[in-house]
């Protein structure tokens, strides 16, 4: 192997904390060449990602790369949370010691980089300058070249970002080593995968995959396991698997900010990303924060403000497509350098295809290859109707690449954030909005937020979970606590936030039709939100929250229905008191939950006449 130090040295790598990090995972990983990246390597890199054909051309400047088949989502199971402190134990983090993981971690990375280049990746979750920055620095250190091309998308990569830091010592250390990926027994009792975070030395050491939620660690385990833990700690921040979205009215030339928490693959990517639905873009412009990760805290003012750490846009790719999400589509058209990853890809023609993204697969299968690198034309006809794209396949993307992103995305001061919405797939029983304007109701509201399964992670479609504030798989300390937390920092503000429920997916229980259309369409329900917190609308109450009133909800240039209309309006009293009983036994699980919580759900059980 090269002389670590003089690699290092070459790259302008000067933080002596960061060089030693550096020098002893090499000493255990063993790969044959070590190299700094920084974006400005970003073209040579791809290029020899394309020679070595670990990526191919998916049009002008766009690229197709495939995970191992059974590599393609987060594996909750093999997540865990470590650290020294037993009592950190929660429910959903897979608590374990922190010493036996680190153990057992460095026993499996142990010469498993032999033969590979170790990609040394200085980077920064926050625009410089902002009030968190102290949290956001990471050094990844990666044996795949492709999970190099996504963090240079993903995150703000540079050694500057290192070198000047006030504490040398205060980077996140995240290792992430690929692992025989043929060879892991993925899903079988011998899997061989962890994804350790270990939260209270601030260090992340991810072995067996090479797919994004496990192998980019400054997104999900930097940006939300350890960021959690981290604002916990400090008591100074909340770091939430949320959206950021601006609303601008240019009518009166007031600015919104709405951030809110859908499960994976709920909506969120493609809320952040939305724009004004036709009749209404005359006088609404939505700008684009972030769709994935957000940063809260409370500013001197008494407001809440919010940020987007990350960089770039890791979205799901199904569905996306002109008339859905305009905006998604611009961002990777020719010439933004973004990757998909799992979708449909025509070796002839380098065009990429995923479901939904027209109509019809296109009719000419010739050069075709589905997400597996299977012939299209070969199919037999029990895999015909077999998807071309993964479910969970994706795009990359900068942020910049986004035309409605916001003109102060990379302000480090943050937006102000006017409103908090949950969100899950549920078909019945969740209206198409209720606003909660009291504190503990609104944390009870997101701590009972539940969502059909989904494919972004391993599991069972369709089957309903509990998904606290869409955090559930990113949870890094027990639940009571966290609960404590966010009543505490929100309690801070002066202007609280509104709070909000909404559901774009109720569906028709005879025919399975969504009774909202959905989409662009969904700024008409944050539009009422943000009237019912100026006090230009009343609403309607109802036991779980305030309703829009039938006239109150912007529908014009809309045609929907008037039952499924009216049916987004009511609440389903018999399904809330079953569902009651439910959230009982959810909430009952987590010791230490404050007694705010279990009074709002107390005053909401009584409402429903309980
Ligand atoms: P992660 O990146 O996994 O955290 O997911 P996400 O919450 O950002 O999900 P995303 O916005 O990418 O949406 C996932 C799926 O839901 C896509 O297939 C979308 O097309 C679909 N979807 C999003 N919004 C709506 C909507 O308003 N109505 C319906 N019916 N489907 C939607
Ligand atoms: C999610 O699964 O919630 C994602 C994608 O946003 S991943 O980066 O894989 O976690
Ligand atoms: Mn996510």
């Amino acid at each position: 192997m090269a002389d670590v130090d003089a690699v290092l040295e070459g790259a302008g790598l000067k933080n002596e904390k960061a060089r030693e990090y550096v020098r002893y995972w090499a000493e255990v990983t063993g790969p044959d060449n070590i190299e700094v990246v920084s974006v400005a390597d970003d073209a040579r890199l791809i290029q020899e990602s394309l020679d070595a054909v670990e990526i191919v051309p998916a049009g002008e400047g766009l690229y197709y790369s495939r995970s191992y088949y059974k590599d393609t989502a987060r594996s909750e199971e093999r997540t865990i949370v470590a650290t020294n402190d037993p009592a950190d134990k929660g429910v959903y983090n897979n608590w374990h010691p922190a010493a036996e993981m680190k153990a057992k971690l460095t026993g499996l990375m142990r010469g498993a980089s032999a033969g590979k280049t170790m990609y040394v990746i200085p980077y920064l979750m926050a625009a410089p300058g902002s009030p968190l920055e102290r949290y956001a620095a990471g050094v990844q250190l990666t044996d795949n070249r492709c999970v190099a091309l996504h963090m240079n998308r993903m995150a703000r990569v540079s050694v500057d970002y290192i070198n000047n830091l006030a504490d040398a010592g205060s980077f996140v250390r995240a290792v992430h080593v690929t692992g025989d990926l043929e060879n892991l027994g993925q899903g079988t009792p011998d899997d061989k995968r962890y994804f350790v975070t270990v939260a209270d030395e601030r260090t992340i050491l991810h072995f067996g995959s090479s797919y994004g939620g496990n192998a980019l660690l400054g997104k999900i385990a930097h940006g939300l396991r350890q960021a959690c833990y981290d604002g916990w700690a400090s008591a100074a921040f909340l770091a939430e698997q949320f959206m950021l979205l601006g609303i601008i009215d240019k009518q009166t030339g007031k600015r919104y900010h709405i951030a809110g928490g859908f499960p994976s693959a709920s909506g969120k990517t493609n809320l952040a990303m939305t724009l004004a639905p036709d009749a209404l873009g005359s006088r609404y412009h939505v700008e684009f924060y972030g769709d994935d990760i957000a940063w809260l805290w409370v500013g001197k003012d008494g407001r809440l403000y919010g940020m987007n750490p990350e960089f770039g846009v890791f979205g799901v790719a199904k569905d996306t497509n002109e008339t859905t999400n305009p905006t998604a589509m611009d961002s990777i058209a020719p010439g933004t350098g973004a990757i998909f990853t799992n979708v449909a890809y025509n070796e002839k023609t380098h065009e990429v295809w995923w479901e939904g993204r027209t109509p019809v697969p296109p009719a000419d299968l010739d050069g075709w290859l589905d997400w597996k690198g299977h012939r299209i034309a070969d199919r037999s006809a029990v895999e015909a109707r077999d998807p071309w794209a993964h479910p969970n396949s994706r795009f990359t993307t900068t942020l910049a690449n986004v035309p409605n992103v916001a003109s102060d995305y990379a302000d480090p001061r943050g937006v102000p954030i006017d409103g908090i919405i949950f969100g899950g797939r549920t078909r019945d029983r969740e209206p198409l909005i209720r606003a909660i304007t009291d504190l503990a109701e609104g944390v009870y509201d997101g701590l009972t937020l539940g969502a059909e399964a989904t494919f972004a992670a391993e599991g069972v479609d369709g089957q309903l979970r509990y998904d606290p504030m869409s955090m559930r798989p990113f949870m890094s300390y027990p639940e009571g606590a966290y609960a404590a937390h966010w009543l505490a920092i929100i309690g801070q503000c002066a202007q609280p936030p509104i709070f909000a429920h909404v559901n774009w997916f109720q569906r028709d229980a005879s025919d399975g039709h969504f009774l909202w259309p959905g989409y662009r369409e969904n700024l008409r329900a944050l539009l009422w939100l943000m009237q019912l917190r100026d006090g230009l609308v009343t609403g309607v109450r109802s036991p779980v929250g305030i309703l829009p009133a039938e006239d109150e909800l912007n529908l014009e240039g809309l045609s929907i229905d008037p039952a499924d209309l009216d049916k987004l309006l009511t609440i389903d009293t018999a399904r809330w008191r079953q569902e009651m009983g439910f959230r009982e036994q959810h909430l009952a699980q987590f010791g230490g939950l404050p007694e705010e919580i279990w009074e709002a759900h107390r005053r909401v059980a009584a409402e429903l006449g309980l």
